[in-house]
């Protein structure tokens, strides 16, 4: 594939954007060559300055559950622009997303919308600390919850991709106040719990976890969190900012039948445009401002124009509940297609395919995987029209746009990269 455009406006973005990104998992560091700049993107489909075509499978990383530019989507969205982009004031379509999530996500009884899934992460954790008067947060090796200080340890995604010490530019002070436990280790929790109980604030968890790569909850793991985090007075955080509306559309709250104190989201909300929101019980919900004394705050905060996106995308996962088997259907065709020696985990329209025997479980577990073979497999799919997530440590996204066809088309690509390989 030509990748000419590309690569000169990489060099004129690095002039004057760090990396030349605006995220660092979009630089292609991990599985090498140059990011493919996008011009347009429509249905499962996206196309660069070269001209090349992909199917997608990043998804801006998980929001596009229906693909690019679906048409309720942008209508909602230019309906909404003709009347203003943003009036520092409350508006209707607001509470109109409120009630819809509150309907959708049980223990969720109040919401405040934000900018982005690390506000949302931020805020739920100042919140349970005030609420707790508790600073102890456990967190799990691999989980990543946005770029908050205090939570850049051990974390996945980007941090996992690159590599990068996981406290560079965060205080000593500020990361002692966390505690990163393996995913998937009840005794751990149990441990952590008896030494340190009287002390902890909460435990956020990503319930199916996708920043190590996608790996599930084992069983009883989220019930232990719930047990014990009620047991010792601790608040159990659901980062559901990638699974929520995408797993089901109560998110994988509704699939694992768990109640959490706060819930975080982002992503499918928002449509792909820039959203966040956390919410939970409605007694500590009321502890935030201007209702109670924990401040938090955004110029931009339910956006119109966002919430408008946010809307048209949950009005039409509630009108066509089918989608959720459609996904998990066609993303369990494209699992079969990996050979024995792989780990295939997915949950829902999840997926990862890791370079490991496995099974994978855990971070440690996700870290034995053959990181340059898995750029090789990227490499092979991206030149053949196909875009994975260039991470070994991120899931891959399949939307309700990718079409049987589609499916397919991948498959064929992914056996076709084990086949060359077998055959030298
Ligand atoms: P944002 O601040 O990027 O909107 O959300 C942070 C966040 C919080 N919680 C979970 C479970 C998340 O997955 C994320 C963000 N996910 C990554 C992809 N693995 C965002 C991609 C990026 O950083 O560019």
């Amino acid at each position: 594939m030509r990748r000419e455009k590309s690569q000169s406006l990489l060099a004129r973005a690095e002039r004057v954007i760090p990396g030349g990104v605006n995220s660092p998992v979009r630089a292609f560091r991990a599985v090498g060559g140059t990011p493919p700049f996008i011009v347009r993107g429509e249905g499962a489909r996206m196309w660069d300055a070269d001209g090349n075509c992909y199917l997608d499978y990043i998804g801006s990383w998980g929001p596009l559950l229906l693909g690019h530019a679906h048409p309720e989507v942008l209508s909602a969205v230019e309906e909404a622009l003709r009347g203003g982009t943003s009036f520092g004031l409350p508006t209707e379509r607001e509470i109109e997303l409120a009630e819809m999530i509150v309907e959708a996500v049980p223990s969720i009884e109040m919401v405040r919308l934000v900018n982005s899934g690390t506000e949302a992460t931020m805020s739920a954790l100042r919140l349970a600390r005030a609420w707790t008067g508790r600073e102890l947060v456990v967190k799990f090796e691999g989980c990543y919850h946005g770029h908050v200080d205090s939570l850049l340890v051990k974390a996945g995604s980007g941090v996992a991709t690159l590599g990068i010490p996981d406290t560079a530019g965060v205080p000593a002070a500020f990361a002692d106040t966390t505690i990163a436990l393996p995913y998937n280790s009840t005794a751990a929790v149990e441990q952590t719990f008896a030494r340190y109980g009287d002390r902890i604030a909460a435990v956020i968890v990503e319930p199916v976890a996708g920043n190590m790569g996608c790996v599930p909850p084992a069983p009883g793991f989220l019930e232990a969190l719930r047990e014990l985090t009620q047991r010792h007075g601790a608040l159990l955080i659901f980062d559901e900012v990638m699974t929520g509306f995408r797993l089901a559309y109560g998110g994988a709250q509704q699939i694992f039948g768990i109640r959490p104190d706060l819930t975080t989201l982002g992503k499918v909300i928002g449509g792909g445009l820039p959203i966040g929101a956390y919410g939970g019980r409605a007694e500590i919900m009321r502890r935030i401002a201007p209702a109670g004394p924990v401040y938090q705050a955004g110029t931009l905060s339910g956006n119109p124009v966002a919430v408008a996106a946010g809307l048209a995308m949950l009005r039409y996962l509630k009108q066509h509940p089918e989608l959720y088997a459609q996904l998990e259907e066609r993303t369990a065709r494209l699992a079969a297609a990996a050979p024995p020696g792989i780990a295939v985990n997915r949950a829902g329209s999840m997926i990862t395919f890791f370079f490991t025997p496995g099974p994978v479980t855990d971070y440690e577990s996700a870290r034995r995987s053959d990181t340059a073979r898995f750029a090789r497999f990227h490499a092979w799919l991206l030149e053949r029209g196909i875009c994975f997530p260039p991470s070994q440590f991120e899931a891959a996204f399949v939307s309700a746009a990718h079409s049987e066809e589609d499916i397919a088309r991948t498959a064929d690509a992914i056996r076709e990269f084990f086949a060359a390989e077998a055959a030298g």
